[in-house]
């Protein structure tokens, strides 16, 4: 079990026992356990099985939390938290996610009304129930009203990065079973979109449907939807994510892969491709139409070479040119996490982030890159104690300190993401800016401009001689925040006319630029940074999410700058003024 898992399932109790009206000193055990695990950087699960070391040596980790831990690490599940989901249904914690719904009012309810899901919680409100408790009123209907039509907008989808932690231990469960040789993921996961509706799991092996049954017995399942002879579908976690699990015979490994890794339209353009060339197209292969010959099926290298084609990467399969492109031979040759020389975006323990400099630089390092930059954030981003002039001066002088030690193994570049203020302005003097050596802009606030007025901000930041690159472009939080509006062609145009490069922001929660975006500005001249924005070491390893979106953009390791080599990186980023 990982530590994000554990630390979830403790901060999921904490809410419960709130909703249950413990004791508060409890509860906040839980919480600091939670937040403690959260940013730990070793496994928990690891200490735990260690003899010689104890748990209750992590600060905010006391005796109770130690035998909770021990027992989820034996059986995926504690005492406090089973007789907590006796009381509650596991959806009372959907009902926290609704905004004007603290914990004593959801007791409140369900003591009175013993509801378990949204629905029920809508048709009590539209039918003026609430206002009989005790502190509810008419007002509050209606804002919860409001919020559960808020709510059901932002669900139906999940983020990449929970779809695939969720794929990894339901693929570790399906694997475990005799019989089961390979678990991959298709569907959406596969072609890397940022947001996933539901997880499709191909199972083969010589006895792959032996898995369906223990895995509709997964602790996590919370529904089984559908269970067949070579498929089950289930709702998982608390946040019901549906994974369609279907077992395949080895022999139609390929075909079933290029049928249900999609996307559809992609699907239907190489349906139809097969079609006019005499074939016929399922999950169980490519057939001639005239017979039942089959021609390809076994891998999908071979379905598409069946078909005129080379094999199609699933990030381009999209039905977006990327048939054309493959039938004239030009596919692009896409970036790959491998080239990434450094990481460019990311933050210390001087503004918001967990972890100093030497640390991050440590992970960076241990990763197998060349050079780091440390960009905190500016003084404009209060709350995050950001850097006025003199600190940004000081820093750039100690990161030439360091570099002319070498201490660190590693090149360090000083950098700084500077906050684009409401009128387009940089947040910080151009002087202290020059000390620097890369400098992102960032919009932070004022999202809510028009689109002009947007634009002309955005604008008037690219004037700036010292901005190296736009960060996190358009400002878009997955499944919270829609991107600002602004005329993108228009500021990627002079992005391009002044050398500011735009970049991929690889934190999960963002995924900005995406790829369509992407491809619009390559096609524009623009070049392209990919960075984590890490605010601990462990969000290094986000750069996989960025390159994925990259590869969706159909960039390739010339338009992303990071894939430069340490000194040609720095002639680089010195060439601009
Ligand atoms: P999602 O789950 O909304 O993130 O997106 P996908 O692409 O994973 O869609 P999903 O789960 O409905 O289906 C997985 C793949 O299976 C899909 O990309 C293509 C294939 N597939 C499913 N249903 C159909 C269909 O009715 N026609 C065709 N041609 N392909 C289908
Ligand atoms: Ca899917
Ligand atoms: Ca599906
Ligand atoms: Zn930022």
């Amino acid at each position: 079990m990982e530590n994000k898992e554990i630390a979830r399932l403790l901060s999921e109790t904490a809410d419960l026992m709130e909703i249950a009206g413990e004791d508060s000193f409890r509860i906040r055990s839980y919480r600091n356990a939670a937040s403690a695990i959260d940013g730990y950087p070793e496994r928990i699960a690891d200490i735990l099985r260690d003899p010689e070391r104890k748990v209750t040596d992590i600060p905010g980790i006391g005796k109770g939390i130690a035998g909770a831990l021990h027992e989820l690490a034996a059986r995926g599940s504690f005492e406090r938290r089973d007789e907590m989901l006796e009381k509650f249904p596991p959806t009372a914690l959907e009902f926290l996610k609704i905004q004007g719904l603290g914990p004593k009012s959801i007791r409140l309810i369900w003591e009175h009304y013993r509801i378990s899901t949204i629905d029920e919680l809508e048709r009590l409100c539209k039918e003026e129930k609430l206002r009989v408790l005790p502190r509810m009123g008419a007002k509050l209907e209606e804002k919860v009203l409001r919020s559960i039509a808020q709510y059901r907008q932002r669900t139906g989808r999940y983020l990449l990065s929970y779809a695939e932690t969720i794929a990894a231990e339901a693929g570790a469960l399906l694997r475990a079973v005799g019989g089961v040789e390979a678990v991959t993921p298709a569907g959406s996961l596969r072609r890397g979109r940022e947001t996933v509706g539901d997880l499709d799991l191909l199972v083969t092996g010589p006895d792959a449907t032996a898995a369906l049954g223990p895995f509709a017995k997964w602790g996590k399942v919370q529904e089984v939807l559908a269970l067949g002879e070579n498929k089950v579908s289930a709702r998982v976690g608390y946040e019901g994510l549906q994974v369609d699990v279907r077992t395949l015979p080895v022999d139609t490994f390929g075909a079933a892969m290029q049928y249900f890794t999609g996307s559809k339209d992609h699907n239907v353009a190489i349906r139809t491709r097969a079609v006019r060339m005499g074939f016929k197209l399922s999950e169980y292969g490519l057939f001639r139409a005239d017979g039942n010959t089959r021609v390809a099926g076994e891998t999908e290298e071979g379905v598409y070479h069946a078909l005129g084609l080379p094999w199609i990467p699933p990030e381009l399969r999209e039905n977006t040119g990327e048939i054309e492109a493959a039938e004239e031979g030009r596919l692009p040759e896409l970036v790959e996490l491998e080239q990434i020389r450094g990481d460019i975006h990311m933050h210390t323990t001087e503004t918001d982030g967990r972890a100093s400099l030497e640390e991050m630089a440590a992970a960076a390092r241990e990763r197998g890159y060349q050079y780091v930059a440390i960009t905190d954030h500016s003084k404009a981003l209060a709350m995050a104690n950001g850097l006025d002039e003199k600190r940004v001066v000081e820093f750039a002088r100690r990161v030439r300190e360091l570099n002319r030690e070498g201490a660190l193994g590693i090149r360090v570049f000083s950098g700084l993401e500077c906050d684009i203020l409401k009128d387009g302005s940089l947040d910080l003097a151009h002087d202290a800016l020059a000390e620097l050596d890369f400098v992102i802009g960032s919009v932070h606030s004022h999202m809510h401009q028009e689109s002009a007025e947007m634009t002309n901000r955005l604008l008037r930041a690219l004037e700036c001689p010292h901005l190296r690159a736009l960060g996190h472009p358009t400002g878009r939080l997955l499944l919270q925040r829609d991107a600002f509006p602004f005329d993108f062609e228009r500021v990627v145009t002079e992005a391009v006319r002044r050398g500011v490069w735009l970049e991929i922001n690889a934190s999960p929660e963002r995924l900005d630029l995406h790829g369509t975006l992407i491809r619009t500005a390559k096609a524009r001249g623009a070049k392209f940074t990919i960075a984590t924005d890490a605010h601990h070491p462990k969000h290094l390893a986000n750069m996989r999410y960025g390159i994925l979106t990259a590869r969706r953009g159909w960039l390739g390791p010339a338009d992303v700058m990071n894939t430069l080599a340490a000194d040609a990186f720095a002639r680089a980023i010195q060439a601009k003024s």
